[in-house]
């Protein structure tokens, strides 16, 4: 069976760390890329000369030149700024775009067939702008961050009713910020309804603490954010797609009606696999979820404008 290629860009935490858990997995030989003279080729060497530690067979490059992504079948895209001090959420978001849109134009044409996996902040309306940029069909470029909100979200619950990880199914909606949409009402242990097991005000801190989630990590490092959690939620993801396993995953998609929201990329529950997103699951929502997730998504759609007026998304 040809063996899949997977390409990274960017090299850094959250990159390096992707690379890693996917070569580790054996899940297919990885190119990883960076604009950063030698941080890809350091990282890759070091990432391939623990093969035999390991037990991997998977071939890990890194590069700075694009033609060694050719004919990716997925493409994860992590590279982007981190925001400084002096700099606006705004200044990020037009920095970030002129790179998401920069790597996306190198990739797309040289892997037309690929899906896109878009991993850097603003992540919803990075994806969407990577969706644009590569002309792509929308099943094929999608975001990650619900995988991420959900299973730090499922940590939590597991850590309060102190049982196990993997007795645990969480949900999260929305799009990846402060408006995320913790759903209570879709986590459950075992099938049974966290809310039997969690008393409300109990259910509201764990909520809290998931939106808090990576605030709490950068808070900490000071110097960067989040990347442990945020690579396996990414290797997650393009485990789903290279095994066409039709994981019921939450990732960034492009709504078109579903949840009454059109024209958006936003988090919602996809079934993923070897094609991207197969299908989008709506779940019936309550008055205040719909509420909650339409907030969520004009977050998103504010910055599309923003990206539209300066030109970005045309
Ligand atoms: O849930 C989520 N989606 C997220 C998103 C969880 C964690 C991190 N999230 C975002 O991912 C974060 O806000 C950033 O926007 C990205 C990457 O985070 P990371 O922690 O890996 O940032 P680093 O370590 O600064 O790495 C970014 C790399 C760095 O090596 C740069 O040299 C590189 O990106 N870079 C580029 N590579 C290729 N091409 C271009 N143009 C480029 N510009 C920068």
């Amino acid at each position: 069976m040809k063996k899949a290629k997977v390409t990274v860009v960017g090299a850094g935490f959250v990159g390096a760390t992707t690379a890693q858990r996917i070569a580790e997995k054996d899940l297919a030989d990885v190119v990883l890329i960076d604009v950063v003279e030698g941080l890809a080729e350091g990282k890759a060497l070091d990432i391939q000369q623990s093969a035999s530690a390991e037990g991997f067979d998977a071939r890990i490059v890194g590069t700075q030149d694009y033609a060694l992504t050719e004919r990716s079948d997925v493409i994860v895209i992590t590279a982007g700024l981190a925001r400084k001090p002096g700099m606006s959420r705004d200044d990020l978001l037009f920095k970030n775009a002129e790179i998401v849109s920069q790597v996306t134009d190198q990739c797309a044409r040289r892997s037309p067939e690929s899906l896109l996996l878009i991993v850097t902040n603003p992540l919803d309306v990075m994806t969407q702008l990577a969706w644009k940029r590569s002309g792509f069909e929308n099943r094929r470029v999608f975001g990650m961050a619900g995988v991420l909100d959900s299973v730090r979200y499922g940590y939590f619950i597991a850590r309060e009713l102190g049982i196990s990880v993997r007795d645990v199914r969480a949900m999260v909606l929305g799009g990846h910020g402060d408006s995320m949409v913790p759903l209570p009402r879709y986590s459950t242990v075992n099938g049974i309804p966290l809310e039997t097991l969690v008393p409300a005000e109990k259910i509201e801190a764990i909520n809290h603490k998931t939106r808090n989630g990576g605030a709490e990590i950068v808070n900490l490092l000071k110097t960067g954010s989040a990347f442990y959690a945020p690579s396996s939620s990414a290797c997650a993801m393009v485990e789903a797609i290279l095994r066409d396993s039709g994981r019921i995953l939450p990732c960034s998609v492009y709504l078109e009606g579903q949840y009454g929201l059109s024209g958006v990329y936003c988090g919602v529950p996809v079934k993923l696999g070897r094609q991207g997103v197969l299908e989008v699951l709506e779940l019936p929502l309550t008055g205040p979820e719909s509420e909650a997730l339409r907030r969520s998504s004009e977050e998103v759609s504010r910055n599309a404008g923003k990206l539209a007026a300066a030109g970005f998304l045309n």
